[in-house]
């Protein structure tokens, strides 16, 4: 089956899921996470990305991301999230299920999107829980509330912290009733978007995977096609 077949496939479809990874955004010059310029090459998640090392060493933890938001505020949507904006609004039911918190899919104009891993734009108060969008480049450190003057975290989904319920039940809700899951750019390595493919074969869905490489996913898809997103992705939309 090749991406020509897959565009039919779609054009066809009841409902669209689509599960993003940081490979759909390496086109637009954000480094993956274990790619070979990947951010974690070096340091190991857990040293950052985590509640026990933002506990340990807050201002080392908003460092890193100031570092990250320095690097994504030049960055732009590509040709591949500029796609999936086009086929939110050809298609009946779609839904965007994201790993990525670079905040470059609502960029492009997608509205039908959950950010599973929160979003590095914005900040939640450790003391009393809001969330505010920050897009300071860099921001204070350390950076404190304007309501109650408690240390701000990045509203991000830290190693070891659960995704929140809600984003949960999104995601569940468009992966049992999508009749095609389409999954870009993801090593399929972090729980539990990993179990997401599963989830959705488990209920009927076609299952493809679009990414440069293969990945533990690859074999479980209907379909995978090796290339990068923003050649492929553009490819789904109906013929011109
Ligand atoms: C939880 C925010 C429990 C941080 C992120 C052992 C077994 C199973 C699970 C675990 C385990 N040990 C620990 C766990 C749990 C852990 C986990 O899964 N660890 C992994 C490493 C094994 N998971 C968690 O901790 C999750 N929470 O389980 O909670 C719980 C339950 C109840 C109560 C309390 C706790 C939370 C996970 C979220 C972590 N946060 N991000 C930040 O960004 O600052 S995850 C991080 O990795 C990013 O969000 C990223 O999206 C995500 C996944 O990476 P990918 O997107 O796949 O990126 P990657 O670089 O890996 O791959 C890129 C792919 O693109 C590659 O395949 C490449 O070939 C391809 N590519 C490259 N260029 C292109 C391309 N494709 C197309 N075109 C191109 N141009
Ligand atoms: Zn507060």
């Amino acid at each position: 089956m090749n991406i020509i077949d897959i565009r039919e496939k779609i054009a066809n479809a009841h409902s669209v899921t689509v599960l993003s990874g940081a490979g759909i955004s390496a086109d637009s010059g954000v480094p993956t996470f274990r790619g070979a310029e990947g951010l974690w090459k070096n340091f190991r998640p857990e040293e950052l990305a985590s509640p026990d090392a933002f506990e340990r060493d807050p201002k080392l933890v908003w460092e890193w991301y100031n570092w990250r938001r320095e690097l994504l505020s030049t960055k732009k949507p590509n040709a591949a999230h500029g796609a999936l904006v086009e086929l939110e609004k050809i298609l009946n039911n779609f839904w965007l299920i994201t790993q990525n918190v670079d905040g470059l899919h609502r960029a492009a104009g997608s509205n039908n999107v959950t950010e599973i891993h929160g979003n590095i734009w914005k900040v939640r108060c450790t003391t009393c829980g809001s969330v505010t969008s920050n897009h300071d480049v860099p921001i204070e450190i350390l950076p404190s509330c304007q309501r109650c003057q408690g240390l701000l975290r990045p509203h991000i989904v830290w190693f070891g912290e659960s995704l929140t319920q809600e984003d949960l039940d999104a995601s569940f809700r468009a992966l049992r009733n999508c009749d095609i899951l389409l999954i870009i750019g993801t090593s399929g390595m972090v729980y539990p978007a990993a179990s997401f493919a599963p989830i959705a074969k488990e209920h009927g869905a076609f299952v493809i995977e679009l990414n440069l490489d293969q990945t533990p996913n690859s074999d479980l898809v209907d379909v995978s096609v090796q290339g990068r997103a923003k050649d492929l992705v553009p490819l789904l939309l109906p013929a011109q």
